[in-house]
């Protein structure tokens, strides 16, 4: 039986991460999901487990000190896996300070709650960073970041998750304290909240209004559907080595006018929606024009293997919020 401290879990990633564990081990995991409910997230995501002793909602920020050392005490906590962030880019650019506040400031304190309570005897222990390919920058024309590609972020979002992975990473260099850092590309699927690119598409072609694309929408993503980015979790959590950075990301990588194009095809199709007019907006400040990954060394160390292809994780996706309207706010 293994104890995770599993921070943000009421958030789009976290809440899957939540019922991946469920549904693959069953009756070995106790979860505790600290999430402090910012906008994008909803306890409904997993209130399921309610009431099942193997899960338990602690409602809070992981920037208490005194709420964090009080979990650690009561619970013997074996993983702590740390999704809790801000992060959405165009929010950051609007209010960059409570990102540092809590991407960086939030994930030291729950690394120094940790190292605390795990009093130096880290036998089985380890922590896990959600970081993300964002921390890298941008590319030009080709290339790939690889986890030897220096950390270059160009807005406050990826700066404030470059702060927290410099300092997880720090923790193993200073402390030996037992860090891993996954880095992953641009995630998609159920829970996503609707500020994001791929809901906010959803959105816009169920209520008739144009689809905002940032500047000329020929800027370049990686996307890898939810559950793939969960199962390369699952390998680096179990089989990873700490210290080590691992970069997850999928096979292809899509211009934002190519993922607008996959998911109006499917909703013309599939559901004969009339679909609303591209509307070319104002680009993001300091916009990245292309990420793309370099996962070789998952797949050779640890033997993760992409399973969703993005034509059936976008079809999936877009009957999920079909068949879960209410999640963007639509009446069913
Ligand atoms: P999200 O915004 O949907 O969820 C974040 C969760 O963290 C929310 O439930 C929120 O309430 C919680 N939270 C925020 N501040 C908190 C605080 N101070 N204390 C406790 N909880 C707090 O984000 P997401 O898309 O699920 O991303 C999860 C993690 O994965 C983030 O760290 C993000 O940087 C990283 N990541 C995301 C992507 C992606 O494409 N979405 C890709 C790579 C990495
Ligand atoms: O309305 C939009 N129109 C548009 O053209 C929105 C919301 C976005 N875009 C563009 C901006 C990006 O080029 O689409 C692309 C994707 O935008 P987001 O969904 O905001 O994602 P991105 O900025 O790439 O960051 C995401 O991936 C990495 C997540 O939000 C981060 O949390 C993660 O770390």
């Amino acid at each position: 039986m293994k104890t995770y401290l599993i921070t943000g879990g009421a958030g789009f990633i976290g809440s899957n991460y939540i019922h991946y564990l469920m549904q693959h081990y069953k009756g070995e995991v106790r979860i505790l999901n600290l999430d402090t409910l910012t906008y994008c997230a909803r306890s409904e995501n997993v209130s399921c487990y309610e009431g099942n002793d193997a899960y338990r909602f602690i409602k809070g920020d992981i920037r208490n000190e005194t709420l964090l050392a009080e979990i650690f005490a009561k619970y013997s906590i074996d993983y702590v896996v740390h999704f809790a962030a801000h992060s959405h880019v165009d929010k950051s650019i609007r209010s960059p300070k409570e990102f540092a506040e809590v991407n960086v400031c939030g994930t030291l304190c729950l690394l120094e709650s940790a190292k605390k309570a795990w009093e130096n005897n880290y036998n089985g222990k380890r922590f896990l960073y959600i970081s993300t390919d964002e921390v890298y920058g941008e590319l030009g024309e080709t290339g790939k970041f690889t986890e030897n590609t220096p950390l270059c972020p160009r807005n406050p979002y990826s700066a404030s998750k470059a702060g927290g992975d410099h300092m997880a990473r720090a923790y193993y260099e200073t402390y030996d304290f037992p860090v891993l850092v996954t880095r992953c590309s641009n995630n998609y699927g159920p829970y996503q909240y609707q500020e994001k690119f791929i809901p906010n598409c959803i959105l816009s072609c169920l209520t008739g209004n144009p689809i905002p694309i940032y500047g000329d929408g020929k800027n370049i993503r990686n996307w890898l559907y939810v559950t793939d980015h969960l199962s390369a979790i699952d390998k680096v959590l179990a089989e990873g080595r700490t210290g080590e950075v691992y970069n997850i990301g999928g096979r292809k990588d899509y211009t934002n006018l190519e993922v607008v194009s996959s998911i109006t095809g499917i909703l013309r199709e599939k559901y004969h929606l009339t679909i609303p007019p591209i509307e070319f907006i104002e680009d993001r400040k300091g916009h990245d024009r292309r990420y793309s990954m370099d996962s070789s060394k998952l797949q050779k160390e640890l033997g993760w293997k992409q399973e969703i292809s993005f034509e059936e994780g976008i079809e999936k996706t877009v009957e999920w919020y079909m068949e879960n309207k209410e999640f963007l706010n639509i009446p069913k």
